[in-house]
């Protein structure tokens, strides 16, 4: 039988990768610790059922070790193209590993797609001469029809007439086809291929969080964000608690990282989701992003009820004006009610903070970290902005700052320096937790469970001791001291 059109799909995921609640808070929930991509899974499951094939390897960087297990996976995956999804941060990275590629296999194609190629087709064929094929926008569909011509044999520039792509035409110029329609009912795609990093020798436990993507697209227009605005569609709920239903008795998840840029779509789709976990008497555990007004205390009860562990919140400004600025369509009000309610139901809650956005100033930064010392969260993330392409925000920055993320100079669209928001951002992020409203809420009394107590502890005497030894530091006669101090506690 023909071998079907295959592709391999490679990614660096550097070992002690785990965002938010970090590996190095020395927790045993890091609360993502799959950071697995789930545009490929997604992928792999559609090429499987329109009679393709894919493939996924990983490694820890481009190093000779990676490129080992890379050649180790084409030798047994004989695929017609390698595949990479990238984000902005990733995009000179992984470009490391298609030089080497290159080197080794120039016949192979390289495809790639994600939310940083679609957002400049043109520039990364301009710029990354390597990259065949970019895919722009929803991958499925095109995927499936790039795919199959080459591995039926005809050459790129053949493929002028796919939609949905940017390539080199015969003569070398850059074409982008016109787009592809999306989905209309995501319903129709299949389960992730959870098969690509399912370990049957560390199955899943409760520590490893399956990632789960319930919708596709987004309605708002945030400045900072760039994913597709518009375009929103969702799974229904049964269909999701399906999914998870399978992916449990199949691979024994217990655990479910939902990725939604927030979640749930609604009110009443929580409900059904609810009744649906309810009925089939599901013991699941997972953790959510939702946007601040969307839920009340009741949805919240209920939650925990049914295996929520933490929520977080997207507040991002703690100035009226920035947030109004920004478009995310929250106010400080609804920011204020929901981590209320989170607390008021005992769930751990999250939330986060961005500083640099447009018109930030010192007292507008202040604004936020008052803000988040009000509500008072289990936890608080100030992150400094990156100004993405695709997003509003990368607009605004003049031509010659747009390539920063080649360089890793990330630019400031405000007047405080990135340097000055940096260390803004280490500070408040230090103390916040060092407060007796704090500990009253999430240590010592509250209703988190004891787990999550733990954690917060955890977190209190972490900060506590990164603030000692940084202030201590700054008094010259006792930072010797200080370093021996460090170096014995191995930090
Ligand atoms: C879940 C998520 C995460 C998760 C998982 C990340 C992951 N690697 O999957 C976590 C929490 C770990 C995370 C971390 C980060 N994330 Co994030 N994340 C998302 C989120 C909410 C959903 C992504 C998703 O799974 N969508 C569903 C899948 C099916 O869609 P998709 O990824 O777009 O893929 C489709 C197409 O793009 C295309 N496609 C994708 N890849 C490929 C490859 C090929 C070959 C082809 C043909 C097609 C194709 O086909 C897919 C199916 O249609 C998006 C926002 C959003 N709503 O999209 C942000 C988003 C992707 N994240 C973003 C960012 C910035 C980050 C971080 C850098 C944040 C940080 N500072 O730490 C890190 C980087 C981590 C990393 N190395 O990937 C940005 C990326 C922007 C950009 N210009 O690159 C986004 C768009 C949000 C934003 N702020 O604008 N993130
Ligand atoms: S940040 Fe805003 S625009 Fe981006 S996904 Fe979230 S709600 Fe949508």
């Amino acid at each position: 039988m023909d071998k079907k059109p295959t592709i391999l799909f490679i990614a660096i995921i550097p070992p002690a990768y785990s965002p938010y609640m970090a590996a190095s808070y020395g927790m045993a929930r890091t609360f993502d610790l799959l950071p697995h991509k789930h545009s490929v899974l997604s992928l792999v499951a559609w090429l499987r059922e329109t009679h393709c094939e894919g493939y996924y390897v990983w490694v820890d960087s481009a190093d000779s070790e990676g490129l080992a297990t890379i050649e180790k996976a084409i030798e047994l995956s004989e695929p017609h193209a390698v595949g990479f999804s990238l984000v902005t941060e990733e995009m000179m990275s992984h470009y490391e590993i298609i030089k080497l590629l290159k080197e080794r296999h120039p016949e192979l194609p390289i495809i790639v797609g994600g939310p940083h190629v679609t957002a400049m087709p043109e520039h990364t064929l301009e710029r990354f001469p390597l990259i065949d094929i970019v895919c722009v926008g929803e991958g499925e569909r095109t995927l499936t029809e790039v795919l199959t011509r080459i591995a039926a044999g005809q050459p790129i520039p053949f493929l002028f007439d796919a939609l949905g792509i940017a390539l080199r035409n015969e003569s070398g110029t850059i074409v982008v086809t016109p787009p592809r329609d999306k989905i209309k009912d995501i319903n129709i795609l299949p389960d992730p291929a959870y098969d690509l990093i399912y370990d049957p020798d560390a199955p899943p436990d409760e520590r490893s969080a399956f990632p789960l993507v319930c919708s596709y697209g987004c309605y708002f227009h945030c400045t900072f964000c760039s994913v597709e605005h518009g375009n929103y569609r969702c799974l229904r709920p049964e269909k999701v608690v399906e999914r998870m239903h399978r992916a449990q008795r199949k691979f024994g998840v217990e655990y479910f990282a939902i990725r939604d840029s927030f979640w749930p779509p609604l009110p009443e789709w929580l409900d059904r989701f609810c009744n649906e976990i309810e009925r089939r008497r599901m013991k699941v555990k997972f953790h959510f992003q939702t946007r601040a007004g969307a839920l009340r205390q009741e949805h919240f009860e209920r939650l925990k009820k049914i295996g929520a562990q933490a929520i977080a919140i997207g507040v991002e400004a703690g100035d009226p004006e920035i947030l109004k600025s920004i478009k995310k369509g929250i106010t400080v009000d609804m920011a204020r009610k929901t981590v209320a309610a989170l607390n008021d139901a005992g769930i751990f809650s999250i939330a986060f903070f961005i500083f640099g956005n447009k018109g930030e100033h010192h007292r507008t930064v202040q604004a936020s970290i008052d803000l988040a010392e009000e509500m008072n969260p289990s936890i608080v993330f100030y992150h400094v902005l990156h100004p993405l392409p695709g997003a509003e925000a990368f607009d605004s920055l003049p031509e010659s700052q747009r390539e920063w993320w080649m360089s890793g100079k990330l630019p400031s669209i405000c007047e405080l320096t990135v340097r000055d928001l940096d260390r803004l951002a280490h500070e408040a992020f230090i103390r916040y937790p060092l407060r007796w409203d704090y500990l009253k809420r999430h240590v010592l009394g509250g209703r988190l469970s004891p787990e999550f107590r733990r954690i917060a502890r955890h977190i209190y005497l972490l900060h506590l001791r990164k603030y000692v030894l940084g202030t201590a530091e700054r008094f010259q006669p006792v930072r010797g001291a200080i370093g021996t101090v460090k170096s014995a506690l191995g930090r």
